[in-house]
């Protein structure tokens, strides 16, 4: 068991961090020099060796670094990576139980049996025919034939990590649910964020709605809530969700396109859904594009209630809004990190946690009143519509941390089930139509992906509160329960485990009434009034791109009346958006769709700035940003290493990208490390740009296409440039202009010198805590 040698340190700083990232290189890399070569190979061959094979190669690792999964795992303790605050997590260890750690070890078989050969099947005579009694090459064979498990149908790409949450203050008042029951409280979490439409396989930066899933492990059972990064959802009614998701998955015929919605069957359903198109105009703007997991919003959606002590309930919707602030990736820029690294925004989250960058969201809740929600000009329980903060504020009422990564990715992630039907005493339900499919949805998922009824008992899925029932059985049973008494009421086991009563879930008693019908209220007929504010609260650039990504999604459709379709509705969201829609696909601007609605209820609000993603800069400041600082034979070096220093300094991660990687020589004669290439590391995997001086320098890069190309689309993606002395040149050379279109200068691009270094690199943090420097925008773009 790896836990008896994990290191015992806690949450350190960041230099132990750095430090102990380098021992953990360093201490592998001398694993591995200790096994230059396989030298058991030559023994494995001819009669002698076969009857009595060698002991296996193998090396004593320094240190129990080299074991690990990552460096998080030493944040100490078991669902939390940090210490659970004294009585509140009594639970020791589920996580632990079950960690292994192979380092050291011989190998055996699943029976424990020592494994004398691992190399070769048996067989009669050396030459001779396989034999069915080799039951470790079977074993072997057969459980590696059934490794994968089915995929999610929904959301199947996704990275998750543990971490807490903390109370900010008792919320006793509103609720009873266990979380939030004292200051300072901390409960631990395991989150899962994915794309919805692709395949487990496929990109990151898919344009896509998010999922933003939160497992809440409270010490009376789970609570999960599963949302999303969007606050709407494209249907009212769980009847339509296997349609939807027919719909944006790859055409049925021929498996294309993955993970996009811009095709033929997406948006046929969309035109005839105008439900969807609130969350079309969310999907259409940069929050489908997040610049990293870490900055964007989650969303509980729906509209859920919260229950005190005393029974007395209010509607609630949740909100965490992310520490960062709110960032997006560009189209352009999405696109081409799907090739240069579809895991983008896994190894963003992967390499923040294991570097200390704890990643940080503050839950906000919107309380509000049933009598409240019935004044609004919308419905409370359609999952299109939003509650506008300019309604009901935002109360922030703790934070939640992400602090340790899982040890195995298929082990936690893949293996965790969320359901929005894992509620706690003090979280209850509403009657929106799509919850109510939800809650039958996702248990009903896991009998199939996890295999059975048990799957509660995956440790990563098992609760850290007790559990004690009569239900008994199934596939993959992990508990062995004592005694003979399984049902209740029973006198033999002296009635337990027995109903806990009012300390248990009671659910809220709403009361009903009506016919069974199959329809939906009328304000849900509304279709647009808030697909117009989410527009109208956009920023001149988000509209900009909202535009953009309307026109390249219909531009793939390859039937001209959907887009018509689709352009005669956004008539209705506004008349600008379908005008500007309409000239890009060179199409004339069609009639407006009719609405389901005659008259349009007045929307409360017209504007709501919490809308734009500019909102929510973030606290400032350029930690965790990339930056790529080009290198070539002949650079300033003095110059590199006061820019180094000082991105360091302000928390940012500048990496030195050279034509190639491995050693080059400054123009003073001092060596220094390129570990990345312009081909292995191209512009859109950085939030900024240097570009060092030194004449030979910059001439061997000018000459390399790549040069070029990186600079282009960094400038193209209106991020921040440092260029110093004669590297000007290489600007010059990749034909990007260092003023506006109005002769203006480019604040996203500073102009620095050799001598004035500190002061410019100064600008260029200032630049770049501005992350992205829109004035440059156009459309098309000038480089
Ligand atoms: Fe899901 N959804 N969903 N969904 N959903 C699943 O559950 C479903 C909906 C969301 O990281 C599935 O375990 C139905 C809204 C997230 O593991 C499945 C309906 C929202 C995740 C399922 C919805 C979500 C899922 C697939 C309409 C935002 C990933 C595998 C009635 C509030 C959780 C699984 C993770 C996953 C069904 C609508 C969010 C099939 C039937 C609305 C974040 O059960």
């Amino acid at each position: 068991m790896a836990s008896s040698k994990r290191p015992a340190s806690k949450a350190r700083p960041e230099k132990a961090k750095a430090d102990q990232q380098r021992r953990q290189l360093d201490d592998t890399n001398a694993t591995v020099e200790s096994l230059p070569f396989n030298a058991n190979k030559a023994a494995e061959y001819g009669r002698e060796h076969a009857t009595a094979p060698p002991e296996g190669q193998h090396a004593a690792p320094p240190s129990d670094l080299v074991g690990a999964s990552s460096l998080a795992e030493v944040n100490q303790s078991d669902k939390t990576g940090r210490p659970a605050a004294a009585g509140d997590d009594q639970v020791v260890g589920p996580l632990d139980r079950v960690r292994v750690d192979g380092t050291g070890q011989p190998l055996t078989t699943n029976q424990g049996v020592l494994v004398a050969d691992n190399q070769h099947s048996l067989k009669a005579g050396l030459r001779g025919p396989a034999l069915l009694k080799d039951f470790i090459l079977r074993e072997k064979v057969t459980h590696f034939d059934h490794e994968r498990i089915p995929e999610r149908v929904v959301h199947a790409r996704g990275s998750a990590a543990h971490g807490f949450f903390e109370c900010y203050k008792p919320l006793t008042r509103l609720t009873r649910a266990a979380p939030f029951q004292a200051e300072g409280k901390i409960t631990p979490v395991f989150v899962r964020f994915s794309t919805v439409a692709g395949e487990r396989g496929s990109k990151d930066t898919a344009r896509d709605v998010r999922g933003f899933a939160v497992k809440f492990y409270t010490d009376e059972g789970n609570w999960d809530l599963v949302g999303n990064n969007m606050p709407v959802f494209f249907i009212q009614d769980a009847m339509k969700f296997p349609d939807l998701v027919h719909a944006v998955k790859p055409e049925p015929h021929h498996g294309m396109p993955q993970a996009a919605s811009a095709h033929d069957t997406f948006w046929d359903f969309i035109g005839l859904m105008p439900e969807s198109i609130h969350t079309v105009m969310w999907l259409m703007s940069d929050r489908a594009l997040p610049r990293s997991f870490r900055m964007m919003q989650g969303f509980g959606v729906h509209t859920f209630r919260l229950v005190n002590e005393d029974g007395e309930s209010v509607f609630v919707k949740f909100h965490w809004n992310p520490v960062l602030g709110t960032h997006s990736l560009w189209w352009d820029e999405a696109v081409k990190i799907s090739g240069a690294d579809p895991d983008f925004h896994r190894r963003d989250l992967w390499e923040a946690i294991e570097s200390g960058e704890y990643p940080a969201w503050e839950l906000g809740l919107q309380v509000f009143t049933e009598e409240q929600a019935a004044k609004f000009s919308f419905d409370v329980l359609d999952p299109t519509k939003i509650v506008p903060e300019e309604l009901v504020p935002v109360t922030p009422v703790g934070r939640m941390v992400l602090n340790r990564n899982p040890d195995n990715f298929f082990a936690e992630t893949e293996q965790v089930a969320f359901c929005t039907a894992h509620v706690v005493p003090g979280i209850d339900f509403t009657n929106d139509p799509l919850l109510a499919g939800r809650i039958h949805s996702y248990v009903d998922t896991q009998l199939t992906r996890l295999g059975g009824p048990n799957f509660h008992e995956i440790p990563i899925n098992a609760p850290i509160s007790a559990v004690q029932n009569n239900q008994r059985d199934g596939l993959h049973r992990q508990a062995i329960h004592r005694g003979r008494v399984s049902y209740e009421p029973n006198s033999l086991a002296g009635g337990c485990p027995h109903q806990s009563g009012a300390a248990g879930f009671v659910p809220f008693p709403e009361p009903v009434q009506g016919d069974e019908v199959r329809g939906h209220p009328e304000k849900f007929a509304e279709h647009y009034n808030q697909a117009t504010l989410f527009f109208e609260s956009q920023s001149p650039v988000e509209q900009a791109h909202i535009v953009a990504a309307f026109r390249f999604e219909l531009s793939k459709c390859t039937i001209p009346a959907i887009r018509q379709r689709i352009v005669s509705m956004l008539r209705n969201v506004s008349g600008d958006l379908a005008k500007r829609v309409a000239q890009g696909l060179g199409m004339p601007l069609p009639d407006s769709m009719p609405r389901a609605l005659e008259k349009t209820p007045r929307p409360e609000v017209k504007r709501s700035p919490p809308l734009s993603l500019l909102a929510r800069p973030g606290e400032g400041g350029i930690r965790t940003r990339k930056v790529a600082v080009l290198v070539a034979d002949g650079v300033d070096g003095r110059a590199i290493a006061d820019v180094q220093a000082a991105l360091r300094a302000a928390g940012a991660v500048p990496r030195l990208v050279g034509i190639r990687i491995g050693p080059f020589t400054t123009a003073g004669g001092d060596g220094m490390h390129a570990d990345a290439s312009l081909e292995n590391e191209p512009a859109v995997l950085f939030d900024a740009l240097v570009l060092p001086d030194g004449s030979a320098g910059v001439k061997a890069l000018q000459k390399v296409g790549q040069t070029l190309e990186f600079i282009k689309d960094t400038y193209r993606h209106c991020k921040p440039i440092l260029a110093v002395g004669e590297s000007r040149a290489l600007l010059q050379a990749a034909g990007t202009p260092v003023t506006l279109q109005g002769g203006e200068a480019d604040p996203g691009i500073v102009l620095g010198n050799a001598k004035s270094i500190s002061r410019d690199v100064q600008d260029f943090i200032k630049a770049v805590a501005r992350h992205r420097h829109p004035e440059r925008d156009t459309d098309p773009p000038r480089v």
